[in-house]
């Protein structure tokens, strides 16, 4: 009885960053970790949709929330981040070179909750190929310079 109680709080501890004895360290995190693009990846998520403002018009989109595509994917652990996770940072590439950072503190609902979306339809159509298959908006930003067209890759990385 008493043994599986322990086990069960041991098991409750393990699945909830805020209730670890000692939280996550830098050297039990791998750097850099590219995350998975591929059609398989994205459909296996859930989809809403999303409204951008590009330079004064809103672009209609729909796709998956970047958070929940780092959890699915393994890349960021389930629940509330903490300790060496709020040191690391996601990079979004794209193909003409583009680049756009975003500290996983910021992306968290737990602490900034900032959304960002991978989406490959906007206005009712899969983006064209200047601008896709794949793009980054972040609804809440003033400036679309995050708004990555191109999307190419995503990779999070741990802070020197
Ligand atoms: N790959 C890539 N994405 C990018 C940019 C860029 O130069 N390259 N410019 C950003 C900026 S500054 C803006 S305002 C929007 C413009 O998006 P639009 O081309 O759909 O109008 O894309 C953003 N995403
Ligand atoms: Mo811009």
């Amino acid at each position: 009885m008493a043994v599986s109680l322990l086990a069960a709080v041991a098991h409750a501890q393990s699945q909830d960053p805020a209730l670890r004895a000692s939280l996550p360290r830098p050297g039990e995190i791998a750097s850099p970790v590219s995350v998975p693009l591929d059609a398989d990846v994205m459909a296996a998520l859930p989809r809403e949709p999303v409204a951008a403002r590009v330079d004064g018009t809103t672009l209609r989109c729909e796709g998956v929330p970047l958070m929940a595509l780092l959890r699915a994917t393994g890349a960021v652990p389930e629940g509330p981040l903490a300790g060496a996770h709020l040191l690391r940072y996601v990079l979004a590439d794209a193909r003409d070179g583009s680049r756009a950072l975003f500290s996983l503190a910021e992306l968290d609902p737990g602490t900034g909750g900032r959304a960002a979306y991978v989406v490959d339809r906007c206005d009712g159509r899969a983006l064209d190929p200047d601008t896709g298959p794949l793009r980054l908006p972040v609804p809440g930003d003033a400036l679309a310079v995050r708004g990555v067209r191109q999307l190419d890759a995503i990779t999070v990385v741990l802070a020197p």
